[in-house]
């Protein structure tokens, strides 16, 4: 028997299976491995006799993986696995409470580009203001990407929310208090997922949910299972806690400026073919950003993102190690 895994409390994992949700524990070869072997999204194979939990076996294969890595304050941070067999990676902001920031959005799209797994903008608590959303678009259209207004308050965007995540599974991530926990429980009514307060002192949230969760939603893409689930290929959201920081990892730094849509079309208008866009004279990116084909303060974060993943040999050793 398979199911899906919804979401790990310490080392146990709730799992959906086929006849109903399970709880189940890992056993023997999987269990000696990496704490993050199984993630929300893991399609598992199970053993269901007798009563207690049931045992995962096994992992099916991934079709993708969403992964990060922690930005720890010794040295690079460890590997992260967020999610398995996603389709898209929903990049969740607010217009304020709190307010967007750029660099970290920027990290969130490279990280999904360099797992190769297609990234959508939904910008949150629209009603608090509206003017974020021009300035917001002008930003990511460049890239291609798609900006979606919402307000989980106010009950806005929601059925061109619903419309995305049809018949998809997708991991929605973003900073604690934009509302993700929110928006999904809007869109899922009688879910009732933790809502956080803002801090009345920072004005973000407070880290309210603490594991990636995985909910299955009603009514979409027809079938009604979960994705995997005998292939039945329903539609999922995973809710991810709100990131303080995040590193982009393992991205090599010569695959860094495709992960920037944006930046793909000057990319052979440089002098140099092993151009960095850094300070190197003649480079088609810097000269495509001073002309205003995108916004230059995506090249600011790809400067920051470049040098974080270019660390010394050693630490980058160790990173591809994990
Ligand atoms: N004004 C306004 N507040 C919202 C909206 N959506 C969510 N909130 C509030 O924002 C706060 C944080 O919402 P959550 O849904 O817990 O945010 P989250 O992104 O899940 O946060 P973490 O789980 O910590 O990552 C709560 O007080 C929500 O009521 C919105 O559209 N407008
Ligand atoms: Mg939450
Ligand atoms: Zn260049």
């Amino acid at each position: 028997m398979t199911g899906v895994v919804l979401a790990r409390t310490g080392s146990t994992y709730r799992v959906h299976a086929e006849r109903g949700e399970i709880t189940a524990v890992l056993r023997g070869r999987l269990k000696r491995r990496d704490d993050d072997r199984v993630v929300a999204g893991d399609v598992v194979d199970l053993d269901v006799r007798g009563d207690g939990p049931a045992a995962i076996t096994g992992v099916r294969p991934r079709r993708s993986l969403l992964a990060r890595r922690s930005s720890g304050t010794r040295g690079p941070g460890r590997r992260q696995p967020i999610a398995a067999n996603v389709d898209q990676v929903v990049v969740v902001a607010a217009t304020r409470d709190p307010e967007p920031d750029f660099r970290m959005l920027d990290r969130l799209l490279v990280i999904a580009e360099a797992n190769r797994i297609p990234p959508v903008l939904v910008l949150n608590k629209l009603e608090l203001d509206r003017g974020v959303l021009e300035p917001f678009r002008r930003r990511y259209g460049p890239a291609g990407y798609q900006v979606l207004p919402t307000s989980a308050k106010a009950g806005e965007g929601l059925p061109a929310l619903r419309d995305l995540l049809r018949g998809r599974a997708s991991v929605l991530t973003g900073e604690s208090g934009v509302g993700k926990s929110s928006l999904v429980n809007a869109l899922q009514p009688g879910l009732n997922l933790r809502i956080g307060e803002i801090s009345e002192k920072w004005g973000t949230g407070k880290h309210t949910t603490r594991a990636a969760q995985l909910v299955p939603l009603a009514g979409g893409g027809g079938g009604g299972g979960v994705g995997g689930v005998g292939g039945a290929g329903g539609a999922y959201v995973v809710d991810t806690p709100g990131l303080r920081e995040v590193a982009a990892w393992g991205v090599d730094p010569e695959l860094l400026a495709p992960c920037f849509p944006e930046f793909r079309p000057f990319l052979d208008q440089c002098r140099f073919d092993n151009c960095r866009h850094l300070a190197e004279p003649d480079c088609g990116v810097r000269t495509a950003a001073e002309r205003g084909a995108f916004d230059p303060d995506r090249l600011t974060s790809y400067r920051h993102i470049y040098d974080e993943v270019s660390v010394p040999s050693w630490s980058s050793a160790r990173r591809r190690g994990r």
